[in-house]
């Protein structure tokens, strides 16, 4: 291959190049993307497809939702970046416009979701000693199986899952795992008074949009309540209008203790993260303890503030609820047997693929590909269907044509 600058890339030729020169961490469907405009992508060839991941739930807001765009584009060229080693005439107001918005006495801002759920696992513990009483290093942290809260190592070190975990010890103690949506075991590990926090995710996203039973939410704050112990709400994928509230835990009327935010807290056009608390737990981090280079830089900032604004003035909550609730209404009208179970909230479903021969959730990815909508298999029997949340009711009904006549195929 020997391109010009100018010379356009055929979707093959991006494939050899990706192969070739990156490390081999993904496995993507084999559709190269080139632009993006609201629920829909066009690859390279120009063929048009609805997205039916949303970048993993960053871009709730469509893609280059000109607002976010231009919030990017404007502070770009004025300021990016001043470190925190100085104050930027950006940052507060952020600050004053996300700790309103979700009702929290202060913000930590990092980049990625896995800082986040890093930065509140740091937060938990020296709150923990700092304000529980207990004794130096003796924290521990209650999570569920199967969780997701993203890459590194202390947070692989919490995981379930072999294939984000095998390979990489030795791993950061101070973890207790205890089955999800399963109050009696969340009871029983809050026994021990060295419990600081119970880290959780209101929807378990990765494990194949798993949505706990109506009151586990709001029973485990209360349990937690009771023993003294933060409820940490890992809101990266669900929060944000995801599953038609702002955050997964309205649903159940929680208020988390620390809240994490990422994703689509950006619109998904740069990497943003937050973690959320009140001053008891958040002032025990002091200067020079805790921070990032790039968190809170001024292009962050009014990206955050332009997302957020999005969310409220388009309503994108209520359209996740009423969008979602038609979706998951319109699957099950699918006379398939390949189609097991469909669960989901607002706009984070999926469905429950059991497999017809050799024929496998990957291999429906790929005819719905062929067909113009872009799911991806989760542990090879789950597809995930997360649009981003401004598709309208004609799109959706389009899209599910789209995934009928896909199953209907095989
Ligand atoms: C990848 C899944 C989604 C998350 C929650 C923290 C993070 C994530 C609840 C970390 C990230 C991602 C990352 C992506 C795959 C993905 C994912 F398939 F694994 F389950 F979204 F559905 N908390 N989720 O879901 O955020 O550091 O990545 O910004 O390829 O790892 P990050």
């Amino acid at each position: 291959m020997n391109l010009s600058a100018n010379e356009q890339l055929t979707s093959k030729d991006a494939i050899t190049l990706e192969d070739k020169y990156g490390a081999h961490n993904y496995h993507p469907l084999p559709v190269v993307i080139a632009e993006g405009k609201g629920a829909k992508v066009w690859d390279v060839e120009g063929k048009e497809y609805f997205d039916f991941l949303s970048a993993y739930s960053a871009v709730n807001q469509g893609h280059c939702h000109p607002k976010i765009v231009n919030a990017l584009t404007e502070q770009a060229q004025k300021l990016t970046l001043v470190s925190r080693a100085f104050y930027s005439d950006a940052l507060g107001s952020y600050e004053k416009y996300i700790t309103e918005y979700f009702g929290y006495d202060k913000v930590l801002p990092m980049n990625t979701g896995a800082e986040g759920d890093e930065t509140a696992l740091k937060l938990c513990r020296r709150w923990a000693y700092d304000k529980k009483g207990i004794a130096p290093d003796q924290a521990k942290i209650i999570v569920c199986a199967n969780n997701f809260h993203g890459r590194t190592i202390t947070v692989i070190s919490m995981s379930t899952d072999p294939d984000s975990k095998a390979g990489f010890g030795p791993y950061t103690p101070g973890f207790e795992i205890i089955p999800y949506n399963d109050l009696p075991a969340l009871e029983k590990a809050l026994e021990d008074p060295n419990v600081a926090g119970f880290l959780v995710e209101p929807i378990q996203g990765e494990a194949g949009v798993v949505v706990p039973e109506e009151g586990y939410l709001s029973k485990a704050y209360a349990m937690c309540k009771a023993k003294n112990v933060l409820f940490i709400a890992d809101e990266v994928q669900t929060g944000i209008a995801r599953t038609g509230k702002i955050l997964a835990c309205d649903h159940e009327g929680v208020r988390p203790d620390v809240l994490i935010l990422g994703k689509a807290l950006s619109g998904g056009v740069y990497p943003v993260s937050a973690v959320l608390a009140d001053d008891e737990v958040m002032l025990t981090i002091k200067p020079g303890q805790h921070g990032s280079t790039f968190g809170g830089n001024p292009v962050a900032a009014k990206v955050a503030v332009a997302a957020l604004e999005v969310v409220k003035e388009e309503n994108l909550a209520d359209r996740a609820e009423k969008m979602g609730e038609l979706f998951r209404n319109e699957l099950n009208k699918i006379d398939s047997e390949m189609i097991e179970l469909v669960r989901g909230k607002g706009l984070l479903n999926a469905i429950v693929i059991k497999p017809k021969g050799d024929k496998t959730a990957m291999d429906v990815c790929l005819k719905m590909a062929e067909n113009g909508l872009l799911a991806k298999p989760t542990h090879d029997h789950i597809i995930r269907f997360a649009p981003p949340l401004v598709i309208t009711e004609e799109q959706l009904m389009e899209a599910v044509e789209i995934i009928k006549k896909s199953i209907l195929s095989f």
